[in-house]
């Protein structure tokens, strides 16, 4: 799909973190954000659990099935490339996507249960590389502290430490990292402004990668 070069594309955002860093508070107060900015965006979260593959995620993580770690490694990916072209139509088309979780968090996951994490990094190549990764940056255990954890089969506090262990490592210097212990207005308002700063390079004509 070819998007008007004249038209200034959407941004492709990132938020991650551990589980319970805040990041769905954050990507809709994002939303709500650009929208009252009139610019045009869109709250995405992956997994997606609304497709067929998304279904077969949701009943693993509830603990409802059984898989073996490398296919539900392939089937959180299977999950991203099914929703690339709209993924890709969407940003040409002047609409910035604020996602909940992306590939890095397909790959510190597995890795931290013990997969190879090149091996993990692999079913990733060639989707879309983001314009912006927000690290969420808490402790586990100040994230276990909150709202306790809904049961989930990765919401324990030992393997979310090797999870973060995982992100550490994958971690580049193009990331921001916020502090995410903060209170929730305040990780907003920086989030707010690192946000928009990369929305506007995107407008500016900034090319998009895979
Ligand atoms: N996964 C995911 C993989 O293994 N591979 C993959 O490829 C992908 C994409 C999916 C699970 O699957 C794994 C990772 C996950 O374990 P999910 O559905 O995305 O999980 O669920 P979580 O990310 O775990 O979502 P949570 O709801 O746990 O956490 P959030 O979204 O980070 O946090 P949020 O905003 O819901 O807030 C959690 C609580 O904290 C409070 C909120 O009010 C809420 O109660 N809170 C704060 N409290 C104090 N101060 C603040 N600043 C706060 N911000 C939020
Ligand atoms: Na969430």
């Amino acid at each position: 799909i070819e998007g008007n070069s004249k038209e200034s594309r959407g941004a492709l955002v990132v938020l991650e973190g551990l589980d319970r860093s805040g990041k769905s508070s954050q990507c809709s107060r994002l939303v709500s954000l650009l929208e009252r900015r009139g610019i045009s965006a869109e709250l995405w979260r992956f997994p997606d659990r609304t497709t067929s593959v998304g279904q077969m995620i949701s009943s693993y993580l509830t603990n409802t099935s059984e898989l073996d770690d490398h296919t539900i490694h392939l089937l959180f990916s299977a999950n991203r490339w099914e929703k690339r072209s709209l993924m890709e139509t969407k940003l040409k088309t002047g609409t910035t996507l604020i996602v909940d979780r992306y590939s890095y968090s397909g790959v510190a996951f597995s890795s931290a249960k013990g997969l190879d994490m090149e091996w993990c990094k692999a079913p990733e190549i060639g989707l879309l590389a983001p314009d912006l990764v927000a690290y969420l940056d808490i402790s586990p255990e100040k994230a276990a502290e909150r709202g306790g954890y809904g049961g989930e089969r990765y919401e324990k506090l030992e393997f979310q430490k090797k999870v973060a262990d995982c992100y550490e490592v994958l971690r580049d210097v193009t990331w921001k990292a916020v502090d995410a212990c903060q209170p929730i207005e305040d990780v907003e308002k920086q989030l707010q402004e690192i946000v928009l700063d990369c929305v506007t390079e995107c407008q500016k004509g900034r090319p998009l990668f895979s």
